[in-house]
């Protein structure tokens, strides 16, 4: 398929690349906030496929797709849902490859979801990252990949590399202007 960048400069790596990562979310719902994690999968050039599924209301599907990605090279399933959670620890059932679950926060400001993803019982593990956590999944997601691809594993140290730098840049701004004018100027007020 052809790669096509969006407005928002990102190349979408779900139309170009072999998907590498399953993202699958219990809802449509859940793609405002699960955006961040494609979007930092693109960033690092990893390929993905984003769906709607779910182990409540789609049970069969999800099964089936977890087994077709298994034959067809996924290495990590990022897998979202909020209140009752169990998409994740469902995927994580029937697949041997690593499963990252992201609680959204749904109702009881995320903690049912939270809780539900986070509490698997020992033998069959999610590596559950904070509560509308996206973008960290997705960046475990391509650490996960990067164990294997130096290529990847390059991208993110230069990601972490440009965020400390950013850091910098910022606590050099601060130390000149004051913390009165740096929160006008940011308008963090
Ligand atoms: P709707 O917005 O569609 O009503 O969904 C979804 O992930 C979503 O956050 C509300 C919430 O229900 C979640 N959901 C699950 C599962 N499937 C959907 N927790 C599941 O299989 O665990």
């Amino acid at each position: 398929m052809k790669s096509r960048v969006g407005t928002s400069g990102y190349v979408d790596r779900s139309t170009s690349s072999p998907a590498l990562v399953g993202i699958i979310m219990g809802s449509d719902s859940d793609l405002p906030v699960m955006q961040e994690a494609a979007k930092i999968l693109d960033e690092f050039g990893v390929g993905y496929e984003i769906h709607v599924m779910s182990a409540h209301r789609t049970p069969e599907q999800v099964i089936e797709y977890v087994k077709k990605s298994e034959a067809s090279g996924c290495k990590v399933f990022i897998c979202s849902a909020g209140m009752s959670a169990h998409l994740a620890g469902v995927v994580a059932a029937h697949t041997a490859l690593p499963v990252i679950g992201v609680p959204m926060g749904k109702s009881a400001a995320g903690v049912d979801a939270l809780f539900s993803t986070v509490q698997m019982p020992p033998g069959i593990p999610v590596a559950t990252v904070a509560i509308n956590g996206a973008k960290n999944a997705g960046i475990l997601a391509a650490q996960i990949i990067a164990t294997g691809d130096s290529d990847i594993l390059e991208k993110v140290r230069m990601f972490k590399e440009r965020m400390a730098d950013d850091i910098e840049a910022k606590d050099a701004e601060l130390q000149e202007k004051g913390f009165r004018k740096y929160l006008e100027e940011q308008g963090l007020v």
